[in-house]
């Protein structure tokens, strides 16, 4: 299901200078359920709301006279260097809002040098993605399924269309209360979305490229496998060439038992919160997490990242780097891979302008004594 492209263009994008400009340009863009399905979060959407509002919580504290002329914003992932650290979220059905979907995603990422993760439900899967941006950095996002077969099957052909690195989901066991989801019927946008189809033609299909079409499944839902558990990972780090992360950890215990069994980094995330409505928002949960990992692998965070001062302080907390999910997605309704790249434009300078106002040029300079906690958090 496509969106319907016959709206009021909204104003012109040379007016659209932040996140939230893109965010109410895309609101007329996008049907009703393709909407639901990406601004909406679980239940009440507590966590969804406190996702944002925790990094204003934070105030910052800059430092003045350090000489900023020449910000860098270089950083170092999984051991490779990054020119800077964010990365595109893994986000399903891409196509609900633009044709150019996933790959016009991975197009703006390629240009700015910024990581692509591409997720299992992509509508157009990993071997488009990787024939559209054959040489830039991209991640494979797994969503296990009940079919082990169909499994390995993804993380082989990850590996084979050069992603570098598996990112494992583990948040989602079961699907999370979508109620918005539920209202405006989303069941049926995922059944006759292009990768819907796909999962129920296969879900290798899903990852080998352009999907549309086929028959779709009653609910993508069912392929996901609930029973997935801790030697299922030490399994994929064991099958895998690929370095292994786990998005979706909340808590230092779970920090410790992905490094025991294997795991590179973790990504602490709530999954926009999209699943388990009233957990900590990933700015809240990532400071014991850091604490507990003290550097052993890496450590990035997700949700609700909307400035680049709220990069600054994932960055200060400790985070090695940064997903972006929903601001893309808005991009991509509003102008293709183009409004997709010019919004990750607009996060790299406000990260720019952001560090040279806090005194520390070097994203990896930074540090807790940058941030402290707002006088305003209270009335939050
Ligand atoms: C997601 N997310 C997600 N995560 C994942 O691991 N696999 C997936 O297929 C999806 N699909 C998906 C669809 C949509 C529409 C959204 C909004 C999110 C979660 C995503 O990767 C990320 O964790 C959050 O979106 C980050 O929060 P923000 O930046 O959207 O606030
Ligand atoms: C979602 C799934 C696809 O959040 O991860 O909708």
């Amino acid at each position: 299901m496509m969106a319907d492209h016959d709206h009021d263009p909204g104003p012109p994008t040379h007016l659209l200078r932040t996140v939230a400009d893109y965010e109410r340009a895309a609101l007329p863009s996008m049907s009703d359920q393709a909407r639901s399905y990406i601004d909406g979060g679980a239940g009440d959407e507590i966590t969804l709301r406190d996702n944002a509002d925790a990094w204003q919580r934070l105030a910052l504290r800059p430092r003045v006279l350090t000489g900023v002329g020449e910000s860098d914003l270089s950083t170092r992932l999984l051991g490779v260097t990054r020119p800077h650290p964010l990365v595109v979220a893994p986000t399903a059905f891409q196509r609900l809002v633009h044709p150019d979907g996933e790959v016009g995603v991975a197009r703006a990422a390629a240009a700015t040098g910024t990581i692509m993760c591409v997720s299992t439900l992509a509508s157009t899967g990993a071997a488009a993605v990787a024939e559209a941006i054959p040489d830039q950095a991209r991640w494979f996002q797994l969503y296990a399924f009940v079919d082990r077969g169909v499994t390995r099957d993804l993380i082989q052909s990850a590996a084979a269309y050069g992603y570098e690195a598996l990112v494992v989901t583990v948040d989602r066991p079961v699907l999370g209360v979508r109620e918005r989801e539920w209202r405006s019927n989303v069941r049926d946008v995922s059944r006759h979305g292009p990768s819907g189809a796909a999962a129920a033609a296969g879900p290798a299909a899903a990852a080998a490229g352009d999907t549309a079409g086929g028959t779709p499944p009653a609910d993508y839902s069912a392929l996901i496998d609930p029973n997935l558990n801790w030697s299922d990972i030490s399994r994929f780090v064991s099958e895998s060439s690929l370095p292994v992360l786990l998005k979706g950890i909340m808590t230092a215990e779970d920090a410790e038992l992905a490094i025991e069994h294997g795991a590179r980094g973790v990504i602490v995330s709530n999954h926009g919160g999209r699943q388990l409505d009233t957990v900590l928002s990933g700015a809240d949960a990532l400071t014991p997490i850091v604490d507990a990992v003290a550097g052993r692998i890496d450590v990035l965070v997700d949700g609700g990242i909307r400035r680049g001062t709220d990069v600054v302080k994932a960055l200060a907390l400790g985070a090695g780097g940064v997903l972006v999910g929903r601001p893309l997605t808005w991009g991509l309704a509003v102008g293709g891979a183009e409004g997709a790249q010019r919004v990750i434009e607009i996060l790299l300078a406000e990260l720019h302008t952001a560090l040279a106002l806090s005194g520390c040029p070097r994203v990896t300079d930074l540090n807790r004594s940058f941030v402290t906690r707002a006088p305003w958090a209270g009335s939050k």
